[in-house]
């Protein structure tokens, strides 16, 4: 920088005192200041939530320095940037992820602690951001962490809900929704950039425009909202790199609205103004249904519209040639849910940027990556064709050209195979006429991707077959990861200081593939020792949790069985409960001499049904239900107990994983994409009791399946049992579990009728009958391990040992890659 400004630079700079110290005297400085000057509170008299306010204040600066620093340098050099659309982030809590992502979490806990605060206490006082729904939410928060620290030139783009998932409250069993107004007590983490917005249209008509001998189509929109940025800086490890998760909310626009105020009704002009904001107040909890509700296709359209103005708005401050846009720009669709964008860049690149429509989608077949997050063909977007006309006009045309120009390809490869053709076709006819938003994203996108191998092989062989057979080259698989930062250091520190002790360094932490090194030790007697005793820590936490929450008290000896999920049918919630009636059952008809050789079981589900889902919250109820009979009888006592944790959420995944003896992952075969949650526990030394579906084939192939509990059909027995008909050759003990709760042996017979009939012969769809008795071997196999401690610790340790090939930084750098093509660019100073 020269002249005027270099000057004032140099002023400036003369003035700070450069980079924020982080010394123990520095640190406590800061949150003093934090709490006199931004929470405006006494320094002599703050509690606990002012001083995480202070605290989360002071490490934001800290994070801005560095963010700060990044940015600078990736605009100096300019490198290939990937940007990250998805509807959906989970990143639960912010504290603690960044103080140990600066390496500074020591300094700031001796600093509170000095000034009387325990670190641990202040840190519980942050609330989560629960801005997704479950497991692809977790996984695009556990991928920035991963982008960040390897140094990728990248950035996170989605929606900044006013409420987040509902909180899930328990009343007689059944649950309740609460809004999540995760908001109300202000939210360190992010900072608005008021100078960051851009309009976004919608509704309207499209009209023709001659341009200097050029026809243009011009979009005159109906209504028009402010998308405002709010920026979430997210921290490497290990490196100075801090890049942007940056989130965008709608505010009233003060174009547009000149009209109504000059009729006169100035309140309801008001009143209309602020509806705007409706678009970015609240999240779907849904998962996997798809409703073709307006609202959910404004709040899609506004998040990509804001994102693609700001990255084309980025290019151009340095570029003028789009034909440079693919060399700098690689834009990833997590899920179907921003397929929109693929329209949008056409638009702008047509109708704005007046490329002619050849050039336009010469590029964007170049920028644009696909992630597919689901299985089933039910769970595929559809957007009614009405709604779209009515609300992007414009795109509607657009996606029709695209979908002309793909057809009359087709035809010239396939021929005149109408069924294909109409199959393949970005349109669906029918009885609702609706645009198929994977086709599009098929279409336009260069590579298309599954979430593990075996999801990769069920869209080749099913929903995405004909794509598949039309262009094999596009088809990869990139198995989901979840960050060892998080998983790990975060939530299980002591876990983590005993893996470096052993592996006499913490280079893990980045290089998670070191963990294997674990395994020569798994033998080892000290080793063991310690890894029981962290272990036991853990369970005790957990079970302090437990009674808080429920006054239950648990036998730290009993093995610790988890569950925790979103609750669908197809991870089958159910099959577990019906297990846990078996052993119950199993218990009350034992000779008394006999229940000494009973493993004692603490079972414990959690997780959160949608608001509509009927089946599942039946299941919740179920839980419940059965809980209040088991855990009162006396009969009994420490041998089962069965605990259901209220509101589910990242914090909670945080503090019940490290505790978990065995986690169970129950989907029937060929239901779950990927599944992430077991690789957490895995992480953290609990042993899975699983089918084999999703991710978990591959995590057999890394650990060996002899080092945990598998079960049930395999993914392609699955269409052949389906197609075989109900099973006449009923498995007896499942018949008598269902006909207790049919029979009303835990009340609300009437109410439970329609849940027992869903896995009745002929009705089963999720298998839950053909696979019972080989899930109650693989139970049986788990207590017969569990008995034999030293073995079981072994197995513990083994299975973090093989952990390392699940971590997100694996595949964000496969992405990286053999997707995007972007390389790392960290800050050298
Ligand atoms: C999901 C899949 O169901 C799950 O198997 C996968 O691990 C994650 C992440 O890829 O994506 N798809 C989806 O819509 N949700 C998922 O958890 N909510």
């Amino acid at each position: 920088v020269s002249g005027e400004q270099g000057a004032k630079a140099e002023r400036m700079f003369a003035l700070m005192d450069r980079f924020l110290k982080n010394d123990p005297i520095s640190l406590q400085k800061d949150i003093l200041d934090h709490v006199e000057y931004t929470v405006a509170r006494s320094r002599f008299n703050f509690d606990d939530f002012e001083a995480y306010q202070a605290l989360s204040h002071s490490v934001r600066d800290r994070l801005i320095e560095r963010w700060h620093d990044t940015q600078l340098y990736f605009k100096r050099k300019d490198p290939k940037r990937v940007y990250f659309l998805s509807l959906e982030f989970l990143m639960g809590r912010s504290l603690s992820n960044s103080v140990i992502n600066l390496g500074i979490r020591d300094q700031y806990a001796d600093a509170l602690g000095q000034l009387g605060f325990e670190y641990e206490v202040v840190a519980e006082q942050e609330g989560d951001a629960a801005l997704g729904n479950g497991g692809l939410a977790r996984l695009s928060a556990c991928q920035m962490d991963s982008l960040a620290t390897l140094d990728y030139p990248a950035w996170g783009y989605g929606l900044r809900y006013q409420y987040g998932l509902f909180r899930q409250v328990i009343l007689d069993g059944f649950q309740h929704e609460q809004p999540d107004y995760w908001l109300n007590f202000g939210n360190p983490w992010e900072i608005e950039r008021i100078h960051v917005t851009y309009p976004v249209k919608f509704y309207g008509t499209v009209e023709d425009e001659t341009l200097n001998g050029g026809k243009y189509k011009v979009w005159i929109p109906g209504e028009m909202v402010e998308a405002v940025a709010y920026d979430n800086p997210i921290p490497g490890y290990g490196t100075r790199n801090t890049i942007t998760l940056r989130l965008w909310a709608a505010k009233p626009s003060d174009q547009y609205d000149i009209e109504s105020y000059n009729t006169g009704d100035y309140i309801n002009a008001v009143v209309n103004r602020q509806k705007a904001e409706t678009i970015s107040s609240v999240l779907y909890p849904d998962d996997r249904s798809y409703q073709g509700k307006e609202l959910r296709l404004k709040q899609q359209y506004f998040f990509v519209s804001a994102s693609v103005q700001d990255i084309i708005r980025r290019f151009k401050d340095a570029h003028s040639n789009f034909d440079e846009f693919p060399e700098k720009v690689a834009l990833q669709l997590n899920d179907t849910h921003p397929s929109l964008a693929i329209v949008e860049v056409m638009r702008i690149l047509v109708d704005e940027e007046h490329l002619d429509w050849n050039r336009a989608s010469d590029i964007v077949g170049k920028i644009f990556s696909f992630t597919s997050h689901t299985v089933i063909a039910e769970g595929l977007e559809k957007i009614p064709v009405d709604l779209l006309a009515s609300l992007l006009p414009r795109h509607l045309q657009i996606i029709y050209s695209i979908n002309f120009k793909f057809v009359e390809e087709l035809k010239k490869k396939i021929g005149l195979d109408y069924n294909r053709l109409s199959r393949m076709s970005i349109i669906e006819e029918g009885a609702v006429k609706s645009i198929r938003s994977a086709n599009l994203s098929i279409v336009c996108s260069h590579t298309v991707n599954g979430v593990s191998r075996v999801h990769l092989e069920l869209l080749k062989a099913n929903v995405f077959k004909d794509f598949y057979e039309l262009w094999p080259e596009k088809f990869q698989f990139k198995t989901n990861g979840v960050t060892q930062r998080r998983w790990i250091v975060v939530s299980n520190p002591s876990l983590s200081a005993l893996i470096s002790k052993w592996l006499g360094t913490e280079a893990w932490i980045r290089d998670v593939e070191l963990l294997t090194g674990l395994r020569e030790y798994a033998a080892d007697s000290f080793l063991q020792h310690e890894w029981k005793m962290v272990r036991k820590v853990n369970k005790m936490r957990l079970a302090e949790y437990i009674e808080a929450m429920s006054g239950l008290k648990v036998s730290l000896d009993a093995m610790f069985d988890v569950q925790i999920k979103r609750i669908h049918e197809y991870k089958r919630q159910l099959l577990n409960i019906l297990g846990i009636i078996h052993r119950y059952d199993c218990i009350k008809n034992m000779e008394k001499s006999d229940r000494r050789k009973v493993v004692p079981h603490v079972c414990i589900i959690g997780g959160k049904a949608a608001p509509g889902y009927e089946v599942a919250k039946k299941i919740i109820k179920l839980c419940h239900a059965v809980a209040e009979k088991i855990n009162n009888d006396s009969d009994v006592g420490d041998l089962l107990k069965l605990v259901f944790i209220p509101d589910y959420n990242v914090s909670v995944a945080e503090l019940v994983i490290p505790g978990a003896d065995l986690s169970q992952h129950l989907s029937t075969a060929g239901n779950e994409a990927s599944g992430t949650g077991s690789m957490k526990f895995l992480m953290n030394g609990c042993l899975l009791l699983a089918t084999e579906d999703g991710s978990t084939v591959e995590i057999i192939e890394e650990i060996g399946a002899d080092n945990m509990f598998l079960f049930g059909s395999k993914v392609h027995d699955v269409p052949i049992l389906r197609e075989k008909g109900p099973d006449l050759k009923v498995n007896l003990q499942f018949a008598r579990v269902v006909r207790m709760v049919r029979d009303g042996y835990f009340g609300f017979k009437d109410y439970f009728k329609s849940l027992c009939d869903t896995v009745e012969v002929g009705n089963d769809f999720y298998l839950l009958g053909s696979d019972f008795e080989s899930y109650l071997e693989a139970q049986a196999a788990a207590d017969k391990a569990f008995v034999d401690q030293e073995k079981w610790t072994q197995m513990s340790i083994l299975s973090t040992a093989g952990s390392g090939r699940f971590s997100s930084d694996r595949t964000i750098q496969d992405y990286a890659e053999n997707t995007w093509g972007i390389e790392p660019c960290p800050c050298p100073f």
